[in-house]
C-alpha cells in the first residue's frame, strides 16, 4: 500500500493525488496542515537521500510518496511520472513539450496561486480552522489552532505574504492565464494538442486555487464563504479562458478521490 504525505489542501499535493486516482492506485493519505508536516516527512526521509529543496519548497516538502520496498519519491512531477509509468497508461509525458510546460507552471504559477490563497486565508483564520477540521484529525486541528500565530509568522516570512506580494502574484497569475489562453486559441483541446498530458494536469492543479473546481481532491471553502475581494478573483479567473479550461479538465479528467482504495 502506498502512503501519500500531503499538506492536504496544497495544489502540488493535488497534482500527485490526481495522478494516483487517475491510475487507479490504492493509497492512503497522511494529510497535514502546513508546518505540521515537517516531523512526519523528516521521519519518512530518515536514511534516504530523497527530497531536495527548490525555489518553491524545502527538502521536507509535500507531496511525498512512500511505497513498497522502501520506495520514496518526492516532488509532485516525479510522483506523477512514477505513477504514470508504473501503474498508468504511460502517456502523460509523451507529447512533445509537455514536461517543459509542467515545469513552467510549477515554477511560475504554483507559488503565486499559493501566495494569493494564504493572503486571503490569513485575513480570515476561521476559514483555515474549518479547513483543518474538514481535512485532518481532530487532534491535529487542535494543535494547528494552538500554534497558528507562530505558523502564520513562519509562512508569512517564508512566502512573503503581504499586500505587495499579493499584488505581484495576482499579476503573475493573470500573465500565465493569458499565455495559456493564447496557446488554446487555435481550438486545440489540450495544451499540447489532442492528448491530455502532464502539462494539463500540472496547469489545472496549479490554477485550481484560483477557480476552486468542485472535483478538487481535498475540502476547500465554497467561494461564498470567502471575502468579496477573493470572490472577485475567483469570478474573474473562472470567466477567463484558462480558468474555464481548468474547470473542464477537472470535470473531464479528475476521477473521484481514493476510488481505487474504496473498491
Ligand atoms: N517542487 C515541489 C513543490 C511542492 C511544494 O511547494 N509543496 C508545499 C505545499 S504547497 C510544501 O510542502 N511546503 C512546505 C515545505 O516546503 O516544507 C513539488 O512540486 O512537489
Amino acid at each position: 500500500m502506498y502512503e501519500l504525505v500531503t499538506i492536504c489542501f496544497s495544489h502540488y499535493c493535488e497534482k500527485a493525488r490526481w495522478a494516483l486516482d487517475r491510475a487507479g492506485v490504492s493509497y492512503r493519505e497522511a494529510g497535514f496542515m502546513p508546518v505540521l508536516h515537517f516531523p512526519h516527512v523528516a521521519w519518512k526521509l530518515r536514511g534516504s537521500d530523497a527530497g531536495s529543496a527548490d525555489v518553491a519548497s524545502s527538502r521536507y516538502s509535500t507531496p511525498f510518496l512512500c511505497g513498497p520496498d522502501g520506495l520514496r519519491v518526492s516532488d509532485s512531477r516525479e510522483i506523477v511520472r512514477y505513477v504514470d509509468q508504473t501503474h498508468g497508461d504511460g502517456t502523460l509525458f509523451a507529447p512533445k513539450g509537455a514536461e517543459d510546460l509542467d515545469r513552467r507552471y510549477a515554477a511560475k504559477l504554483g507559488p503565486h496561486t499559493r501566495r494569493i490563497v494564504y493572503w486571503f486565508a490569513f485575513a480570515r483564520p476561521a476559514l483555515l480552522f474549518e479547513l483543518a477540521d474538514a481535512n485532518v484529525s481532530r487532534a491535529q486541528a487542535l494543535v494547528f489552532r494552538a500554534f497558528y500565530p507562530a505558523g502564520k509568522r513562519m509562512l508569512t516570512r517564508a512566502l512573503s505574504i503581504d499586500e505587495a506580494g499579493y499584488q505581484k502574484s495576482l499579476g503573475r497569475v493573470r500573465q500565465v492565464a493569458d499565455e495559456v489562453a493564447e496557446r488554446l486559441a487555435d481550438g486545440r483541446p489540450y495544451l499540447c494538442g489532442d492528448r491530455f498530458s502532464v502539462a494539463d494536469l500540472g496547469f489545472a492543479s496549479m490554477m485550481a486555487p484560483a477557480v476552486i473546481p468542485p472535483e478538487y481532491g481535498a475540502d476547500l471553502p465554497a467561494p461564498e464563504e470567502l471575502s468579496a475581494e477573493a470572490q472577485g478573483v475567483i469570478e474573474e479567473m473562472r470567466a477567463h479562458p484558462a480558468g474555464a479550461f481548468t474547470l473542464r479538465v477537472f470535470r473531464d479528467h479528475r476521477p473521484p478521490i481514493g476510488s481505487a482504495s474504496a473498491s
